[in-house]
């Protein structure tokens, strides 16, 4: 188990923090420990939202008070303590949500533009998905051609987000059972935009003043993520970029070269770092940057943007939040390429002890001290090409004070759902039946999504402590964004590692199919992915008829995001029990913090719970993963099926 007072359980990280600060540059790290956090703030108890404030409503700590007191313990406003925590969380889940849905839009908009043809050098990759896209919205196919019918997708996909009246679309992908309980409890999100203004205006000063009702609000604006803006995004990503299927590649700042120029993309959306991605090999890049001195050009990810690369083109990945700065300090990085979410304004301070070039690259999301060149997607081979040339250019500018640490582990990701299924069932009969039908005999227990962010104020990639926990205990585990870099850099995201770190019944499956036990799934956003394999789970029978009656749970043990907010209330609000670290946004009221994580229960049949120790906390998931086998009756080992590839091929012979 890891030393819960060290900064990092990875050595690259130690490493790369001794030499910050040797070398007197700030990062995250040092920062976390000159500022503690606010703790009215932290437990959701400050209201900052008028002028009249802010209003702290916290209860010291210890202390107890009568019906009068606490009936006294409010805002100017009259707010109660309940109502400013809901109104907080609130807030953050619809932040969380408009990040995702920014981002769905914009690639629905692009989408749009591939399409008309108006961004030369993309094109659609991945036929089956657009017409399955089509044949979920009802849109003609007949002797159409892809752009054409991409042009009815992406626009039906362009209104979802300012949609007045309706529900979304994909809601329709959940099983029914959960559709119904959606609109039963009014929560079916319409438009999303529409969801997200709807949250603002009703954290208003003075409008929603019901904390039930505020925080039932939050479960529909974050549906409009899950089953909205994030779900667009991923579809798009697959359309347009293809759907992932397994690649191997390796992680950790190990992957910088001493010898090449090193661009690292950092951020979310890809449609620039897939052109980055294939300007890079252009003979004619590689020769200018032989002409400067270097060997070749070396691009490698950060962030989600890193996974997003990694996936669909095996480029390798740098690291997870926290080693953003880290790999500026490495001082053999020329550019560190940014678009939107997740990049610390730190970057820039970091930089300036080094030669590095900090370049924004989104018009939305500019920074001080950075260099900014706007990516043009109406020309982005000339935009990717600009910005590699800058990073060439920088190369010999590189000091002497260069240290790049040796951890690299090999990892193997791209394991979306349509995989998972080719892979467990076979061509010819892709399905998850194999999957269930070794959940429903034991050998594996369930399924969990451990999913989300670093914090800096928990030991860094701590989180493995649960994976492995999960794992041992024959959970088969699902990962996206950091921590899955997390899990990838110590080694449980190649087969052998089921041998090696999983129970024996979760062990044999892997085996047999020839998969990690833990599944990189993509990036943040993709955790939709989790979604629709759940979902087909359900479809796929044995399993009891909705999200909630699956042997499955959820953890984000390092999450700092208002996304990753997001995400927990749209797997919550989807039946999922789900777990977070570090620190719990409304831990400072009683009422409110009861009804996420308790009554939720009764209502979506998943629930919210926070322990921030991550071995108690996969003891958590386990024991509700037993619950639910034990509701569905398969408490006991039933008769083993292990398709084999013998049977496999036998069934696809049928
Ligand atoms: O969307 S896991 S730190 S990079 S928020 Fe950010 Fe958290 Fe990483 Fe990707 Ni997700």
């Amino acid at each position: 188990m890891a030393d819960k007072e060290a900064k990092s359980i990875d050595q690259a990280t130690i490493e790369m923090i001794e030499k910050a600060a040797e070398d007197g540059a700030r990062v995250v790290f040092e920062r976390a420990e000159k500022m503690r956090p606010c703790p009215i703030g932290a437990e959701g108890s400050c209201c900052k939202i008028c002028a009249m404030g802010p209003c702290r409503v916290a209860l010291p700590k210890g202390k107890t008070e009568t019906a009068e007191e606490k009936r006294r313990r409010v805002g100017v406003c009259g707010a109660t303590p309940e109502t400013i925590a809901a109104r907080n969380f609130l807030r953050m889940i619809a932040a969380g949500t408009a990040s995702h849905g920014d981002h769905g839009r914009t690639m629905a908009k692009f989408l749009l533009a591939v399409a008309k043809g108006e961004a030369p050098g993309y094109e659609i990759k991945d036929e089956q998905k657009l017409l399955q896209l089509a044949l979920d919205f009802g849109v003609a196919i007949g002797e159409r051609s892809n752009e054409e019918i991409a042009i009815d997708v992406g626009e039906i996909m362009l209104k979802e987000f300012g949609k007045q009246d309706g529900e979304l679309l994909f809601l329709k992908r959940a099983p029914l059972k959960r559709q119904e309980l959606w609109r039963k409890l009014g929560v079916a999100p319409e438009g999303i935009d529409k969801e997200v203004a709807e949250a603002m205006h009703r954290t208003h000063m003075g409008t929603d003043q019901d904390y039930h009702d505020l925080l039932h609000n939050g479960v529909k604006v974050a549906l409009a993520d899950g089953w909205g803006g994030s779900m667009i995004a991923t579809e798009i990503h697959d359309v347009l970029f293809g759907t992932p299927s397994p690649v191997a590649s390796q992680i950790n700042l190990g992957v910088l070269k001493e010898d090449e120029v090193n661009i690292i993309i950092h951020g979310h959306e890809p449609q620039l770092a897939e052109m980055m991605a294939v300007v890079s090999q252009d003979p004619e890049m590689i020769k200018y940057a032989k002409s400067k001195g270097a060997k070749g050009i070396n691009l490698a990810g950060m962030c989600c943007t890193a996974n997003e690369m990694l996936m669909r083109h095996g480029v390798p990945i740098a690291g997870n939040f926290l080693q953003q700065e880290l790999a500026v300090v490495t001082g053999a990085v020329e550019a560190m390429v940014v678009d939107v979410q997740c990049i610390m304004q730190g970057l820039v301070d970091t930089a300036n002890c080094y030669h590095t070039k900090v370049i924004t690259t989104d018009r939305r999301a500019k920074i001080q001290g950075a260099t900014h060149m706007e990516f043009d997607e109406h020309n982005a081979a000339e935009s990717a090409k600009a910005i590699i040339k800058t990073a060439i250019d920088n190369f010999v500018n590189r000091g002497k004070n260069v240290r790049i640490p040796s951890q690299k582990t090999d990892m193997i990701a791209g394991f979306s759902h349509e995989t998972i299924n080719y892979l467990l069932g076979g061509m010819f009969r892709a399905s998850y039946r194999p999957l269930n039908d070794n959940i429903i005999n034991g050998r594996i227990r369930g399924v969990a999504g451990v999913v989300g962010c670093n914090n800096p104020r928990v030991t860094h990639d701590i989180q493995l402590d649960m994976v492995k926990e999960l794992i041992k205990n024959d959970v088969l585990v699902l990962q996206t964004g950091c921590m899955a870099m997390a899990s990838a850099k110590a080694g449980l995201m190649v087969p052998e590692a089921a041998a090696k770190y999983a129970g024996e019944g979760l062990a044999s499956v892997c085996e047999t199919v020839g998969i990690p036990p833990v599944l990189h799934m993509g990036a943040c956003i993709d955790n939709t992915r989790i979604l629709m394999a759940a979902t087909a789970m359900v479809k796929d029978g044995g399993l009891g008829d909705d999200l909630s009656d699956l042997p499955v749970a959820g953890a984000a043990p390092e999450w700092m995001s208002e996304k990753a907010l997001a995400i927990g209330q749209y797997f919550v609000g989807s039946g999922v029990f789900t777990v977070f670290g570090v620190t719990w946004p409304t831990i400072g009221n009683e009422e409110v913090t009861k009804l996420l994580f308790k009554d939720m229960e009764g209502m979506y049949g998943g629930m919210w719970a926070f322990e921030p120790d991550p071995i108690k906390a996969a003891k958590l998931m386990i024991e509700h993963i037993d619950k639910k086998r034990k509701a569905l009756g398969i408490d006991k080992a039933g008769d083993r099926v292990l398709y084999d590839m013998e049977m496999r091929r036998e069934l696809d012979a049928v």
